[in-house]
């Protein structure tokens, strides 16, 4: 039991000197970066992808949900990400871990376009 508990110490310790170079690995950091590493949705209707553009910053994971009649494949134009045909109310999710911007469109409706712009990850508030 004491032994465990030095080991916790330890982690949490290490945790904080790990915090301020690598805040996304610890459990100390995830909460500054909580804002950051977050989560979005571009909707799909009608044909449109709503927002047409939209900024992230890194390591969000977007989530494109298909609320059209009509079945819908997101892809980029690198292969960056590509989802299956998207039926009805299924989704596609991928997590932006680079900043940069990545253009897509829907490979059935190559007319259907958006962008994700990914911004670098806020700077984690001093502790
Ligand atoms: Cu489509």
């Amino acid at each position: 039991m004491l032994r465990q508990k030095t080991y916790l110490l330890g982690t949490v310790g290490m945790a904080a000197l790990l915090a301020a170079a690598l805040p996304r690995l610890t459990a100390a950091g995830e909460t500054a970066v909580k804002a950051a590493a977050s989560t979005a949705t571009v909707q799909i209707d009608n044909f449109v992808f709503t927002p047409a553009t939209l900024t992230v910053a890194a390591g969000t994971t977007v989530t494109w949900k298909n609320e059209d009649d009509s079945p819908h494949r997101i892809g980029d134009k690198d292969g960056t990400f590509k989802s299956a045909a998207l039926d009805t109310d299924d989704t596609f999710s991928h997590t932006f871990a680079t900043p940069g911007v990545f253009p897509y469109i829907c490979t059935i409706h190559p007319y259907m376009v958006g962008k994700i712009v990914v911004k670098p990850a806020a700077k984690t508030p001093s502790n």
